[in-house]
């Protein structure tokens, strides 16, 4: 190798002066094909190594790669079957899940069913020569309010203020409606789809941060229940106003999508001063036994 360099030296001095004549290029030329073949021979120990040796280095060399390919062989069969187990695991898990939801259909729709039986006390009393009483539970609520699970709701037709709704519930028995489950959820959430009359025609609810920040109350003072917050998406943000006019930001309920609501997400925290119609309830009375002529 220091031969080779000496060589390429020598080139390098020869190009270095820029010698036009034609024969110094050639001789140039022939010079660095000579250091390529100078590179290309076998160094003097490669041909003082014996044949046998040679074979062995070669033989051992086949060995050591087999060992890599069958290592790898093993780690991509391994990284295969973890593979497969994942899938598998993947699927049975999802089978699961849809299990799951089919069966908390099935317990939705048997609670719609099961409180559907809490039926209305029907209004007309059949006349018979033998009437017969039977103890048929029943519910009735004062005209203008709807009966549903036990509970009557009124759903305000003027609008006001949260409090002055609030006053007005409680004039009339009841107070603003608190939530105490998924399936009420459902009950109010659809029937506000017929009720409002346009996308911003939304109805108080009885929540309200108004004495702490973020601290949701109804208003029989129970805290919100974390499980059943039905919040639209980026509520509650106690929005301030565009210009910050109030200070004290949104602090008040109001629910209400006319299109229907994604998972029942359908609370929007307001301004308490805002008039908007609103949502009254109250315990339904239990009917008397009914009357049949059977
Ligand atoms: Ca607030
Ligand atoms: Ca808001």
């Amino acid at each position: 190798m220091p031969e080779a360099e000496v060589i390429y030296s020598d080139v390098k001095l020869a190009r270095g002066k820029k010698r036009a004549n034609e024969a110094v290029n050639t001789s140039t030329d022939s010079t660095y094909s000579e250091i390529k073949i100078s590179k290309t021979q076998p160094s003097t120990a490669e041909l003082s190594e014996d044949p046998q040796q040679a074979v062995v280095r070669k033989g051992s060399k086949v060995t050591s790669e087999r060992v890599v390919l069958v290592v790898l062989s093993v780690l991509l069969a391994a990284a295969l079957i973890a593979l497969c187990f994942t899938t598998f695991e993947m699927i049975k898990t999802n089978k699961k899940v849809k299990y799951l939801e089919d069966d908390k259909m099935k317990c939705d729709n048997n609670l719609t069913e099961t409180l559907s039986k809490i039926k209305s006390c029907s209004t007309v009393q059949p006349t018979c020569p033998a009437p017969k009483v039977i103890d048929d539970p029943c519910y009735k609520c004062e005209e203008g309010w709807e009966q549903h699970g036990g509970k009557c709701y009124y759903f305000s037709t003027s609008k006001s203020s949260w409090n002055k709704s609030r006053d007005e519930c409680r004039t009339k028995g009841g107070d603003l409606v608190k939530i105490d489950s998924r399936e009420e959820q459902r009950f109010l959430e659809r029937r506000l789809r017929i009720v409002m009359t346009e996308a911003e025609d939304k109805f108080w609810i009885g929540l309200t941060d108004s004495a702490v920040e973020r601290t949701w109350l109804w208003v029989d003072g129970s805290q919100l229940h974390q499980s059943l917050t039905f919040w639209s998406k980026g509520e509650p943000d106690n929005w301030k106003g565009h210009n910050g006019e109030h200070p004290d930001g949104e602090d008040c309920a109001r629910m209400g999508e006319q299109g229907g609501a994604d998972d029942l997400k359908c609370w929007f925290d307001a301004f308490c001063s805002t008039p908007h119609r609103s949502i009254c309830e109250k315990a339904a009375v239990t009917g008397k036994p009914k009357i049949t002529c059977d």
